[in-house]
């Protein structure tokens, strides 16, 4: 099977030489074939012979959202509609979906990202891989499914949700992996436990979770209630879908595919590009993807990059964790807050689940937060004082994190409303 894993392992010259081969072709290809970026490159006063190697990318234009929205549905791609065999669809939260399209090429492109994806997380054609993200307009379903059939696992296509079901078929189909969202792995771990489900029962050995942001107190607590490795796995559908990069069995970060998807760092302020280490928006350039190549798209996830040598052998550079998208960033009286913050704090602590809601208020003009803690059921209890107890160290630790006030309310265990795919933490109801 080719898997291109050497590149992985390649010295960085090679690398670039590789990058800066593909980006002046890609370059070409936009220019010639989307009015859009022709546009762009006009008012920058570009032309395509300009670009040379990846040394030139930081004078390309920016790519943002809206700009897939406003050249809805297929403004962006550079081959006719003959030549795609897939759309996808995300929704975002106001209007127009954003759609992207693939080619034969493209779909085989993922299938070995993901692919490769899997292959860092030790999967191989011995293991039962559950995907249970959602197959749809969604890319987490298909985009798994492919990449593990190109490794030749055993695919149960569960797609999200049906717990029950779920739970029976990972006992009774022995699944080794399973692939969805951290927050409905958490769930899953939760319901086995509450079903009584003998742990001799269960043969799962790999997580591959992503599609939301997810702390490394989150991970712990899965591995240690699943009895597994959980990996992050990383992308979005306008790069790709799942599998623009992925972490190694070291856990270190996630190594970015960068023989297809040309990584930088930018301040989301002046925009200009700041050095490895840094934390900042991170900014994909697609060098191989033919339907819609996208230049230097702002993905608004915050994170680092880190260009040293791993211990596993991989010279690919690896992303943090994301600490949250910027507009999952909440700011508050002032102050910049993520959800992963909360979810740090109340995983620290043993009383408390990973089901937390995090509701924003403004009254008189002033900024309010309530966060929704739900105690575990061991802890749950009908004496006010035990209770009262509890609720002021969460208020004390939580507070000492983010550096404001924070109202905690506490709730009886199974009744903050699990998720099936991405969980909704925040609920921001100050009209801003
Ligand atoms: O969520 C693709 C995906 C599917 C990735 C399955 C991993 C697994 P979108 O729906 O377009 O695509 O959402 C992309 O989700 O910009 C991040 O903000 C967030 N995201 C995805 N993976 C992670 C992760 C898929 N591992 C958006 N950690 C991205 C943190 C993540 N955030």
């Amino acid at each position: 099977m080719e898997l291109n894993t050497e590149i992985e392992t390649a010295d960085r010259q090679q690398l670039t030489e590789l990058q800066s081969k593909r980006l002046v072709k890609m370059v070409e290809r936009i220019y010639n074939n989307v009015p859009f970026y022709k546009q762009k490159f006009k008012e920058k006063g570009i032309e395509p012979g300009d670009i040379k190697s990846i040394d030139q990318l930081k004078h390309l234009p920016f790519t943002i959202k809206s700009d897939l929205r406003d050249n809805y549905p297929f403004g962006l791609f550079t081959v006719p509609q003959s030549e795609i065999v897939r759309l996808h669809a995300s929704s975002g939260t106001t209007g127009k979906p954003t759609v992207v399209g693939y080619t034969r090429n493209d779909i085989n492109t993922w299938s070995e990202v993901v692919a490769r994806s899997l292959t860092m997380a030790g999967i191989t054609k011995n293991d039962i891989i559950q995907v249970a993200y959602g197959y749809g307009l969604f890319t987490g379903g298909l985009g798994l499914h492919y990449g593990a059939e190109r490794v030749g696992a055993s695919i149960i296509p569960i797609s999200g949700g049906n717990t029950k079901k779920q739970l029976q078929l990972m006992q009774d189909f022995g699944s080794t992996a399973i692939a969805c969202t951290p927050s409905y792995a958490a769930y899953l771990a939760e319901s086995i436990i509450k079903e009584g489900i003998p742990q001799e029962k269960i043969k799962l050995r790999a997580g591959i979770f992503g599609a939301e942001p997810w702390t490394e107190e989150m991970r712990q607590q899965i591995e240690k209630m699943m009895h597994i490795k959980a990996y992050d796995i990383y992308g979005l559908s306008e790069i790709i879908g799942p599998g623009v990069s992925m972490e190694c069995q070291h856990q270190c970060g996630s190594h970015i595919f960068e023989d297809h998807f040309i990584p930088e760092i930018i301040n989301p302020e002046t925009l200009e590009v700041l050095p490895y280490g840094e934390l900042g928006e991170l900014v994909f350039t697609t060098v191989t993807k033919e339907a819609m190549p996208l230049l230097r798209y702002r993905t608004r996830d915050l994170t680092r990059l880190h260009p040293e040598k791993c211990a596993c052998g991989r010279t690919l550079v690896r992303m943090e964790k994301c600490l949250g998208r910027s507009d999952d960033m909440l700011i508050i009286r002032g102050v910049n807050v993520f959800p992963s913050q909360v979810e740090s704090v109340l995983l620290e602590m043993s009383e408390t689940t990973p089901h937390y809601q995090m509701i924003v208020t403004r009254e008189n003009n002033l900024d309010e937060l309530e966060i929704k803690v739900e105690v575990d059921d061991q802890f749950w209890s009908d004496e006010i004082k035990i209770l009262e107890g509890l609720k002021k160290r969460i208020h004390h630790n939580i507070s000492s994190v983010l550096g404001i006030n924070a109202q905690i309310k506490l709730v009886e265990p199974n009744t903050i409303e699990r998720s099936e795919g991405k969980a909704k933490r925040v609920i921001d109801n100050r009209k801003l």
